[in-house]
């Protein structure tokens, strides 16, 4: 990606020397849902989707070449990475590497602020950073269209998190050969009228997650007898969510992701064995956002691969809408985000 910050990138790569860009992208909460995938290498997904980068819980990694290193090192928030976290930073890299022609291993060390694993989209932001760091570091120099379909292949996500604000990422054609679908399925920014909103985040429950969402997408695809209609169904919801966005309806985009999000999690509930991600504490929350509602103020739950529930409403509301989140969050926290930026390069002086 183009950045008004140059990457911190030495200049000749000699024996030894190493070659570095530091990323740093936040995580999107989708208002239409991406679930469920009809190629899981090239993690193309069956459905639009469509969300909003949110400004707070940033993650920053920093990708560097050692020529002389055999295997690639990767460390999680200071500790080394395992099993599958690692395997598929490391799959990602081969994928750079390939594609920009070197086989030079890499140090990557990612600072993530968001709890790991909770549904809280921790993969969107940490492949968006990796993928810009990485795509830097190798030297490709890659558009925003192209980060966004290389953020893809580490995670679906992460996709539209190279992107600020509201995005849509494309599934791309069902036919046709896997290049061209390759090609078309990345984010791009969506349009928005006068609307001023706002994430309140109820975080309920940090811990990692039982059932991963891969897992959970791919059981629910093959096994579920709700999943084909509620895609087929998400197909209207997009397009009156991308209207809604336009005019500045919040209700309307309110009611859409609502309702979105609770098919969704529908599908899953009908799998066979059944992923439950919601929990007495989130439907606490959501019992309360009626209650919200009934009281005349415009507010809408979502809800992803885990318990929390991430609530949107006009930013204007927004301090009311945490203040009752609060009450019916017992044990959990509560905190308020904004529309944040794509995912983009550091400077050499960290900024
Ligand atoms: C979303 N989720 O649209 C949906 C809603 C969770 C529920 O994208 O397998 O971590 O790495 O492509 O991107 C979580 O899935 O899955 C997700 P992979 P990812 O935000």
């Amino acid at each position: 990606m183009r950045s008004e910050h140059p990457a911190t990138l030495a200049a000749a790569p000699e024996q030894g020397a190493t070659e570095e860009a530091t990323a740093v992208a936040h995580p999107n909460i989708a208002l239409i849902k991406y679930w469920g995938k009809r190629d899981e290498d090239l993690v193309l997904p069956r459905v639009d989707s469509l969300s909003m980068t949110l400004d707070v819980f940033p993650t920053t990694t920093r990708v560097r070449l050692r020529a002389d290193a055999a295997h690639d090192q990767v460390t999680l928030n200071g500790a080394p990475a395992r099993g599958e976290a690692l395997r598929r930073v490391v799959a990602f890299l081969d994928l750079v590497r390939e594609r920009a022609g070197r086989a030079h291993r890499a140090v990557v060390d990612s600072e993530n602020t968001v709890p790991t694993g909770a549904g809280l989209a921790s993969s969107a932001s940490g492949f968006a950073a990796l993928a810009v760091a990485a795509a830097a570091a190798y030297g490709l120099d890659l558009d925003a269209t192209a980060l966004s379909r290389l953020a893809r292949r580490g995670s679906g996500s992460a996709s539209r998190s190279v992107f600020g604000g509201f995005a849509v990422w494309h599934a791309g054609p069902a036919r046709g050969t896997a290049q061209e679908a390759d090609l078309a399925s990345h984010a791009e920014p969506v349009p928005t009228g006068d609307l001023d909103p706002a994430l309140v985040v109820a975080v309920l429950d940090a811990g990692p997650k039982e059932v991963s969402s891969r897992t959970a997408m791919r059981r629910t695809v093959d096994t579920s007898p709700l999943y084909e209609s509620w895609a087929a169904s998400s197909g209207a919801d997009l397009a009156e969510m991308r209207a809604a966005l336009l005019a500045g309806d919040i209700e309307t985009v309110g009611e859409v992701a609502e309702r979105n999000a609770l098919g969704m999690h529908a599908t899953m509930l009908a799998a066979r064995p059944a992923v439950r991600y919601m929990t007495p504490a989130t439907l606490a929350v959501l019992d309360r956002v009626l209650r919200i509602r009934r009281d005349g103020v415009p507010a809408y739950a979502t809800m992803d691969a885990g318990p929390n529930v991430k609530v949107l409403c006009r930013r204007a509301d927004a301090g009311q809408v945490a203040a009752a989140l609060w009450e019916a969050a017992a044990d959990g926290t509560v905190l308020v985000a904004g529309p944040g930026p794509g995912a983009r390069l550091l400077g050499g002086d960290g900024r």
